[in-house]
């Protein structure tokens, strides 16, 4: 039976082999929530990079949208920042763009990630997708939280028991502590997360930048349950199904 596993922080990354695995990278606040959001609305491709300068010059280069944001404010310079809301709120027209983007903490989480056979975008809003991907694969699957400047952060934790509460049935997920202690997180969480996260650091950090409306946003269930950003190449694409028209 294939393994769910949870790597706390991209500090740990150096404890896992990811070769032969399928790594789901998190940052529900909110870098993999953007992305997510990005894609659902018509964004063709994503160039998650961890440098500022890169994600401006891949934006010249390509003649992409550039996103960036860094301790949880956007970044100068850029025509977004990481709120999922500008890929949704029709300010900037971003259907059939690509985007550069960088982030504190999740676009390096990805970049850190790319020595596993598949690297995929988790968020609360895709997690049906995520489910859905790695019940296909049958490998093990490796949650890496994005956690914050290297410390753990609960939200992403707790997206990890939700993955492996929905794997459980063809899923190994009581052989690892950190799966074990997601689960128990989640069970604590799933009633009502909102409720439970709000006391998490990074709400605090986002309260306090008036983010109340992206917390509210990322926290949705299952909102876009086909949507699965996959690393290709050097850009997340949209994971289409064998047998599925791209444009479907
Ligand atoms: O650290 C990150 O990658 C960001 O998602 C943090 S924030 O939500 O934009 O503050």
């Amino acid at each position: 039976m294939p393994t769910v596993d949870i790597c706390f922080s991209p500090e740990l990354l150096p404890l896992y082999d990811l070769k032969g695995k399928v790594a789901v990278v998190v940052d529900i606040l909110r870098a993999t929530s953007s992305i997510v959001t990005a894609l659902a609305n018509g964004v063709t491709h994503v160039f998650p990079v961890a440098e500022l300068a890169e994600c401006a010059a891949l934006g010249q280069e390509h003649g992409c949208l550039t996103a960036a944001e860094r301790d949880g404010r956007a970044a100068e310079g850029f025509d977004l920042g990481n709120s999922p809301f500008g890929y949704l709120d029709g300010v900037l027209p971003v259907r059939g763009r690509a985007v550069a983007i960088s982030t504190t903490n999740g676009t390096l989480a990805l970049r850190r990630s790319l020595s596993a056979d598949a690297v995929v975008v988790g968020a609360f809003l895709n997690l049906q997708a995520v489910v859905d991907f790695a019940q296909v694969q049958q490998k093990d699957v490796v949650v890496v939280c994005a956690g914050w400047k290297g410390k753990f952060c609960l939200e992403d934790t707790v997206f990890g028991g939700a993955l492996a509460e929905r794997l459980a049935d063809t899923f190994d997920v009581a052989s690892s502590d950190a799966t074990l202690a997601a689960l128990h997180l989640w069970q604590q969480a799933k009633a009502d997360l909102h409720a439970y996260l709000l006391q998490s650091s990074h709400v605090r950090r986002l309260n306090s930048l008036e983010a109340n409306k992206d917390f509210e946003f990322c926290l949705r269930l299952d909102e876009y349950p086909a949507t699965l950003p996959i690393w290709q190449a050097d850009r997340l694409v949209p994971f289409v199904k064998q047998g599925q028209l791209q444009n479907a």
